[in-house]
């Protein structure tokens, strides 16, 4: 079914409480209701991107105090994806500062892949553009999925980013879906647009061909040094009801609250997933910025009645750390980023 924005505008506009009643049936219809998918991030090649996305911390032409690294060894790679597997993920994302890579640095990727995968983990890499070829290998590689954002409306994307066209990213999540890779595409919600800018990025993203597996709704996170730093603050009833659209739109689809959350109380998480949101990232740190902590998250879902099994699991394990530290066997070590 192909939506018009007409269509969308009337859906996002009712009164909230029938939004979410709306969202929260086609969920049940498509989803497990208490089921949230639990991703790990990781940065693989930090920093230095020459792309000028107003929003990011990592190009080059922005002071954000981000540390220029490069492509991280292999076994650093795989060492993180296992510490993912051991916490219960199932879906491992690998991010890189480019452009696009080079067919270079191809058979490098294409590896990491293959061991990832063989260590029984599903597979999404966003590193930036690709041509058929780069989609292709990837997805003889055995890739599950690829991230790459339509970040906004076509008419805002001139507002945020000058060195890619809206057309580029089309075209790459095209030879993503010939390829046979599935989609991992949505957007940032805070930059400044309009709700019809949401709502028109919704619609593109739901009109695709077929629409995306996965669907990332970031909310910005202000990143000092960067053109966006001082925006204003979002009203989260507008971040809930864009993941409502979302939902109602691409209703097979995950729908993620991806970057933001850890300037999200409790009650605007649960909202999120009352309104259809079932993914997130899950670790202290997305690629540079701040998430959620790990214990907070545990916490939310032991109260919401989230994924039962996996918070016994982590349950367990902390009080076993716990146990260790206190025998001075173990010494816990934070990742999070300074602020
Ligand atoms: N370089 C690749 C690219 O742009 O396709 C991959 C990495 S890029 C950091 C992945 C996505 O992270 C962006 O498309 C954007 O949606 C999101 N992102 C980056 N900085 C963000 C910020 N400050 N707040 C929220 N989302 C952000
Ligand atoms: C997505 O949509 N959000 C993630 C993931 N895809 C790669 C990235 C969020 C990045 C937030 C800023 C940072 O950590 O640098
Ligand atoms: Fe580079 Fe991606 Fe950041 Fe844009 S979003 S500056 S392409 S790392």
């Amino acid at each position: 079914m192909k939506w018009t924005v007409e269509q969308a505008e009337k859906i996002y506009s009712q009164p909230f409480m029938d939004l979410l009643f709306q969202a929260q049936t086609i969920h049940r219809q498509n989803h497990e209701p208490n089921k949230i998918e639990i991703n790990a991030l990781l940065s693989i090649k930090t920093g230095a991107c020459p792309e000028d996305c107003k929003y990011c911390p990592q190009s080059a032409r922005y002071q954000t105090g981000v540390k220029r690294e490069k492509l991280l060894d292999k076994e650093e790679i795989l060492q993180a994806a296992r510490t993912a597997k051991d916490n219960g993920i199932s879906r491992f994302c690998m991010g890189a500062a480019w452009r696009n890579p080079s067919d270079a640095q191809m058979p490098y990727l294409t590896e990491i892949v293959r061991e990832i995968k063989d260590l029984g983990l599903e597979t999404c890499m966003t590193l930036g553009m690709l041509n058929k070829n780069q989609a292709e290998e990837l997805a003889r590689a055995g890739l599950d999925y690829y991230n790459h954002n339509l970040d906004t409306s076509r008419k805002y994307y001139e507002k945020i980013i000058s060195t890619r066209s809206y057309d580029d990213r089309l075209e790459t999540l095209q030879f993503v879906r010939d390829a046979g890779i599935k989609i991992c595409s949505g957007g940032i919600i805070g930059m400044g647009e309009e709700t019809d800018d949401r709502i028109e990025m919704l619609v593109t993203l739901a009109n695709l061909p077929k629409p995306p597996e996965s669907v990332p709704i970031n909310q910005l996170i202000r990143i000092k040094g960067t053109p966006l730093e001082k925006e204003d603050d979002l009203e989260p009833f507008d971040f809930i009801r864009t993941i409502a659209l979302a939902r109602i739109l691409m209703p097979k689809s995950q729908v993620r609250i991806a970057a933001g959350r850890e300037f999200m109380n409790e009650q605007t998480q649960a909202l999120c997933f009352m309104a259809g949101a079932n993914s997130v990232f899950y670790g202290c740190k997305l690629l540079t910025a701040n998430n959620a902590e790990e214990s907070k998250d545990e916490e939310l879902f032991a109260k919401l009645g989230i994924n039962p099994k996996w918070v016994e699991s982590r349950r367990k394990l902390r009080e076993s750390l716990q146990e260790a530290a206190a025998l001075g066997i173990y010494q816990p070590k934070s990742e999070r980023v300074a602020e």
